[in-house]
């Protein structure tokens, strides 16, 4: 009864994961000014002149561009929070957001 040895020699190490990171991507349309667009981007995701300025292009030319990446709170919040400047003065300015792989 008792000389069966139950007890498990294998050692159980937790894996902890990171929490994927989630892209805010911001989506080209055709009436919301440039300068609008790069004005947004270095208020909401504290940019500078030139890196505002390039994301902007790349999205005007390529129909969308990578901003950054963040946790999904993060990402969602400031998608929100960009898309709703915008808005505010009338532009369809769209950003979203889409899971790393
Ligand atoms: N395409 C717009 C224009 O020509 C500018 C623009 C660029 C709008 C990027 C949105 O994500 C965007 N006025």
């Amino acid at each position: 009864m008792n000389d069966v040895d139950t007890k498990s020699r294998t050692k159980v190490k937790p894996k902890i994961e990171r929490p994927r990171l989630h892209k805010v991507i911001l989506f080209n349309d055709d009436f919301t000014p440039r300068e609008f667009v790069v004005m947004v981007l270095k208020a909401e995701f504290g940019m500078n002149a030139d890196q505002a300025q390039q994301v902007m292009i790349t999205a005007h030319r390529r129909g969308a561009c990578v901003v950054a990446v963040f946790t999904k709170d993060v990402a969602e919040t400031k998608a929100t929070r960009a898309t709703d400047a915008g808005r505010k003065m009338g532009f369809p300015l769209l950003f979203g957001t889409e899971p790393e792989e």
